[in-house]
């Protein structure tokens, strides 16, 4: 018996990110609007794995099977596409992020949970954190939202100093890892929970409006993300022909259905129906209980410091000025405090500064609250001497991270606490 096991573990761990060996991340230079279309042909002949979209002025990334590089190569010189081999083997690079993640563990004692924002925690421990928050806090309450496809409890935490009994008060929802591999994007979350909770350096932001924080929207994916594809992006739904998984950020019901992957094994897969997935449904119901008084919605994403808004058809909503200049407010704050070598935030509509990509979270809060919604693509934070990059977290900026993306949402915040 003892010997299985120990073999199980053998496997499994050998298993691990084993199919990523040898695969490559391009660095992609576009110089004008044919060759993004030429690389938007290949991406889709390929299947490639886009992790960030080039425009003219901002490099993209894409991550290429072993077998497929010479013909990629060919492909692209034949356009005169600029590119470069930014990770030659990107296992090489996920392997070095475990290991530099394995030992900030336990690092922080802040207290006994201590140093969730400075850490990459898995589901298990950050949920256990939300339920010791809400017991050591009177203006805290978490709440289970509902079960996630492989029944994982996705729990919020309802944060309010008049236990959202005031009406007058805007409501505020932040939500994070509707995308499994986008690890950042939790303990930047979590930041926001301490300043709120551990550490109130501002008291009109828990005076002036209440908070709905859900940080793990997707924690089956995020698992899997962790215990088995480091580049998983989809929930695990086993329900579908073909292979495993929904886009959540394509399974809301805004325009569903018509710019997003129709078929099980694209990475944009937008599911059966809008809501079909149990993980959507239960953003949903809390959009829905708070809707008559949603003041703002941010969904947390990563990677290519982007603020976005709505909606994906490149249609604008009709308060679309007011959403521009406080995402332009947002960005100059996080701008202003962040990590020099980064670029500066980029604002606008999903379609125009991206491309079209319908039935996301933030279209949807945006339609149901007709309040501010937006999408944050956090910066890839680059320590120039190794070679993470993209959705792979070096822990030497999880704390940055958290600090200058709060700048920002604190300015937002204080728009709608005033405006509302
Ligand atoms: O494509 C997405 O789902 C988001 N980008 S990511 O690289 N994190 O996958 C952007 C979605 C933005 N959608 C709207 N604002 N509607
Ligand atoms: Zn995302």
């Amino acid at each position: 018996m003892r010997l299985l096991l120990v073999l199980a573990l053998v496997c499994s761990a050998y298993g691990k990110n084993e199919e990523l060996e040898g695969d490559s991340l391009y660095k992609i230079r576009v110089q004008d609007v044919d060759q993004a279309q030429t690389l938007n042909e290949l991406v889709n002949i390929f299947h490639l794995d886009v992790w960030s979209h080039p425009l003219p002025e901002r490099d993209g990334y894409i991550l290429v099977d072993q077998q497929d590089k010479l013909f990629f190569e060919n492909e692209l010189n034949a356009a005169g596409i600029e590119y470069e081999i930014e990770i030659n083997n990107i296992k090489e690079s996920i392997d070095l992020e475990e290991q530099l993640l394995s030992k900030t563990v336990g690092r922080s004692n802040v207290s006994s949970f201590g140093g969730f924002f400075e850490e990459v925690r898995r589901y298990d421990e950050v949920d256990r954190y939300l339920v010791d928050l809400a017991n050591r806090y009177d203006h805290v309450e978490v709440v289970s939202g509902g079960r996630s496809f492989e029944g994982r409890d996705i729990k919020y935490l309802k944060i309010s100093t008049t236990n959202f009994q005031d009406q007058s008060k805007p409501v505020v929802m932040i939500e994070s890892l509707i995308h499994a591999r986008e690890w950042i994007t939790l303990p930047v979350t979590l930041y926001a929970i301490h300043k709120l909770v551990e550490d109130i350096t501002d008291q009109d932001l828990i005076r002036d409006v209440d908070w709905i924080i859900l940080p793990i929207a997707n924690p089956d994916g995020y698992e899997y993300s962790h215990t088995t594809n480091r580049i998983w992006r989809k929930n695990r739904a086993t329900d579908y022909v073909g292979c495993d998984g929904v886009d959540l950020n394509r399974n809301f019901d805004a325009s569903w259905g018509i710019a997003s992957g129709w078929f099980s094994c694209l990475d944009t897969f937008h599911g059966r129906s809008a809501f079909s997935e149990p993980e959507t449904q239960i953003i949903r119901d809390i959009l829905s209980e708070h809707r008559h008084r949603l003041g703002l919605f941010l969904d947390i994403h990563s990677f290519g410091s982007y603020i976005l808004y709505g909606y994906g058809t490149g249609q604008l909503p009709p308060n679309g000025l007011i959403i521009h200049l406080v995402g332009v407010s947002m960005a100059n704050a996080i701008d202003r405090v962040k990590w020099e070598a980064n670029r500066n935030y980029l604002v606008g509509n999903i379609a125009s500064v991206l491309y079209p990509a319908t039935g996301g979270a933030s279209d949807y809060a945006q339609i149901v609250g007709n309040s501010l919604s937006y999408t944050y693509e956090l910066p890839a934070y680059r320590n120039q001497v190794n070679t993470m990059l993209g959705f792979l977290v070096d822990p030497e900026f999880i704390e940055q991270a958290g600090y200058e993306t709060w700048e920002g949402i604190k300015v937002a915040v204080r728009y709608v606490a005033q405006n509302f």
